[in-house]
């Protein structure tokens, strides 16, 4: 573990709301993650930024009469605000179509051309006359090639999920008329000279996931093609080249770079050298399984081809899909759940502890399932920790009036107690590291459950020798309880500082302190009340209902 570190996470389209699957596999793991290291004393920074252009965007916009840059910052502006609703606290969110980010693609990309992995070919694309238009992907409609599918984008089938090499009975997508085939010059990047190099870096980057690492060992293999990287519609990155007037960049190609762009305004604001800062620091891109193709060859190459001037990626956590009630969401079928619709009817700390604790280190799919959900919420956060933590504070204000008693002697369960306490943080912060966070949460609710069951063990109501000890030690335990969770459910976190009557706020707190017996005796505890409120059945089957899918 480096002492910087930038976690960025993948950036989302500024075209919709975001829902539930976005955060399980992407936003949490990296807040969650962020958060951590700051606890560590690392200097982390959260970048994001919405992404801004391509085709679905600019037929969107088209379609509600709205120019595309009102329309994207509409987003940009409604999605922060839902992450932020969810506790997601990104140190900026930007936009890849910042004047900054545009600069530094064109940056780039004369740099990629100088050195050669840049080279222009016609070709033929589809062109709609009544238009005036060429039509790249979405602009065009048709029969799917392979699973006869009809109504489908020229670049991606949803109903087979392949990318068709050329869709029957094309359509123009705007209006309608049949296309023709005209030629345009578009620009390649040379994927293929990278084989050899980003075989290497794949092969000797440890952090990296074995498994996707080997699958994209295969497609390295079996010969990567050659990118284009050139769109005919008005609304990109233009490609700074006399002859290319009219041209942008395609999306993929100018969007990762924001984490770059977006990371060194952000420093360079601050005072700090953002170059200097982005190469001695971890970077970890957290993305979806469905970008792997992006973020292990498009983004390391590119990165390669300027030759490492900035550093590659040390983590790619990435991670499967969020499945509703066990069906992929779509949100054309209306199958998904926003976020924000959510959080107005449950607490976002219940929302971010049950996408963990189902979220496995893997590209394994996770299902939101919503009996687990409440039954979840009900026995784990509000029988276990809930039950706990209400339990040991409120019978140290009602026996010791709220202050912290002299520890008597420690018999062997105590001193049990106490060897968890000191050994939390160690085992806690090795599966951190290692990307385990639903481990991680899984090990802290059973050191709850450890002290549930020692408090009730020890029956401390009856004031018989050793109650004290039993006192002292569980408002410790509520100590490291809160610090160890902080990352995970950062308000319920807080709300046990508070009850404990701790100063300040847990986040400042670092945590190889939580390991520490820091409460001492004759510590007055806050007001003390029950941090959670169970999840009622009914009304879940009504909030289920109220916020779909429905079946
Ligand atoms: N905007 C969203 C996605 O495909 C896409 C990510 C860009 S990350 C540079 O998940
Ligand atoms: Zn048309």
């Amino acid at each position: 573990m480096r002492d910087k570190a930038i976690i960025t996470s993948a950036l989302p389209y500024a075209n919709g709301e975001i829902h539930l699957g976005h955060v399980a596999s992407t936003y949490l793991p990296a807040d969650v993650t962020t958060r951590f290291l700051k606890q560590k004393g690392v200097e982390a920074y959260y970048i994001c930024a919405s992404d801004d252009f391509g085709t679905p965007i600019l037929i969107q916009s088209e379609k509600e009469g709205k120019n595309p840059s009102e329309y994207v910052a509409y987003w940009n502006k409604r999605d922060y605000e839902d992450f932020t609703a969810f506790g997601i606290d990104f140190d900026f969110f930007y936009h890849t179509s910042s004047s900054e980010n545009i600069k530094f693609v064109q940056y780039v990309f004369d740099k990629l051309n100088a050195a050669g992995h840049i080279y222009k070919k016609e070709i033929i694309q589809f062109y709609c006359n009544n238009d005036k238009k060429f039509l790249p992907d979405r602009y065009v409609k048709g029969i799917c090639p392979y699973c006869k599918a009809e109504d489908q984008y020229s670049d991606l089938c949803e109903s087979c999920g392949r990318v068709p090499d050329e869709i029957s009975n094309p359509k123009c997508a705007i209006c309608g008329s049949i296309p023709t085939k005209e030629k345009t010059n578009h620009y390649f990047f040379r994927l293929k000279n990278f084989e050899d190099s980003l075989s290497k870096w794949l092969d000797k980057n440890e952090n990296l996931q074995k498994d996707v690492k080997k699958y994209v060992q295969n497609w390295i293999k079996s010969g990567l093609v050659d990118w284009d990287i050139t769109r005919d519609i008005t609304w990109g990155v233009p490609i700074p080249l006399g002859e290319a007037k009219g041209k942008v960049f395609y999306g993929w190609f100018d969007n990762h770079l924001a984490y770059i762009s977006s990371s060194i305004k952000f420093l360079d604001e601050k005072g700090i050298n953002g170059k200097e800062f982005w190469n001695a620091a971890d970077i970890y891109h957290f993305i979806g399984k469905d970008i792997v193709y992006h973020h292990y060859l498009f983004l390391p190459a590119m990165r390669l081809g300027i030759e490492e001037e900035y550093k590659l990626p040390d983590y790619i956590p990435t991670r499967g899909h969020l499945t509703l009630q066990s069906k992929k969401i779509s949100k054309s079928r209306n199958w998904y759940i926003g976020l924000k619709e959510f959080l107005e009817y449950y607490p976002a700390d219940y929302l971010r502890y049950y996408l963990v604790a189902i979220n496995p280190y893997s590209q394994d799919d996770l299902n939101f399932d919503w009996n687990d959900f409440t039954t979840r919420i009900n026995s784990e956060l509000i029988g276990n920790l809930g039950n706990f933590v209400n339990r040991a504070l409120g019978f140290t204000k009602k026996a010791f009036m709220g202050k912290v008693p002299e520890p008597d002697e420690f018999d062997d369960m105590d001193k049990d107690a106490e060897i968890k306490i000191k050994k939390m943080s160690g085992e806690i912060e090795t599966l951190m590291e290692q990307n385990h966070l639903d481990r991680a949460l899984k090990k802290i609710m059973e050191f709850s459950s450890f002290f549930n069951q020692y408090f009730q063990h020890k029956e401390p109501w009856k004031k018989e020798p050793g109650t004290s000890t039993c006192v002292y030690l569980s408002v410790n335990a509520a100590r490291s309880l809160s610090i160890l969770l902080y990352s995970f459910i950062p308000n319920s976190s807080q709300k046990i500082w508070v009850q404990l009557g701790l100063q300040g706020s847990v986040k400042d707190f670092k945590w190889d302190s939580l390991s520490n017996l820091e409460i001492k005796p004759g510590h007055c505890l806050g007001d003390v009340s029950p941090i959670f409120s169970k999840v009622e059945q009914d009304e879940t089957e009504k909030y289920k209902k109220q916020l779909g899918p429905s079946e």
